[in-house]
């Protein structure tokens, strides 16, 4: 098969290229990044040690953005992620960055704070995430008043970062009751067939959410 994933089924930006994969139904092998082996074979494609990657035809591609883009250009579905249209591929690009870096960034913080060594846990950075967090999810409440998806009426590679930042963020830090756009899009997003999948194949590793995962979705 010409497509493997490295990836794991718990990790954001992994179910974040998974969406995309099952949106098209495009075949791949994975790779579970599980244990010492897969590690290893992992840093020897991106000695930074980020995932997931995709090795298509012998070539690494890293970061999930640039990967999407590459499955649009390379492997084509019907489900077009990045719109043809230079001016709506750019609003898809900048929300697919708005949800990187402003929702998953900071949340990634929180959790990743929960499982430092005591002594070199960081409150003042986890205060200033959760601000991040509240902040980025004002501010979405009010461009998704009037959208269906993240960057207007068709699903696009804003949504596949979206679905599993804003899952995991709610679980880290609750998106507030008055935020009713973004609960809303949050349920859009978890019925969308693709999501719904990634978030099934990440139940049996609930228990690796060092923050406690809830008992729901
Ligand atoms: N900007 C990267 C972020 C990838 C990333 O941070 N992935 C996490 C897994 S969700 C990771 O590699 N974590 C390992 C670590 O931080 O050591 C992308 O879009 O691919």
């Amino acid at each position: 098969m010409a497509l493997t994933l490295y990836s794991h089924p718990f990790s954001s930006y992994c179910q974040k290229v998974l969406i995309a994969l099952y949106e098209n139904d495009t075949p791949f092998t994975p790779v579970l990044l599980e244990g010492p082996e897969a590690m290893a074979e992992l840093e020897a494609l991106w000695s930074l040690k980020r995932f997931p990657v995709l090795v298509d035809h012998g070539k690494t591609v890293i970061e999930t953005s640039v990967i999407i883009e590459h499955l649009g250009v390379f492997h084509p579905g019907p489900m077009r992620l990045i719109p043809d249209d230079p001016a709506e591929a750019l609003e898809v690009r900048w929300m697919d960055r708005f949800f990187d870096n402003y929702v998953g960034t900071p949340q990634g913080r929180v959790v990743f704070n929960a499982i430092r060594p005591e002594g070199h846990r960081d409150p003042y950075g986890v205060t200033e995430a959760k601000a991040m967090l509240d902040k980025a999810y004002a501010w979405l409440d009010g461009v998704m008043a009037d959208r269906e998806w993240a960057a207007g009426s068709a699903f696009s590679l804003a949504d596949c970062a979206a679905a599993p930042h804003l899952f995991y963020a709610d679980w880290t830090h609750p998106i507030p009751a008055e935020c009713a756009n973004v609960h809303a899009y949050r349920r859009r997003l978890l019925a969308r067939p693709s999501f719904a999948r990634a978030v099934d194949e990440a139940r049996p590793f609930r228990h690796y959410f060092p923050l406690g995962a809830p008992d729901r979705d």
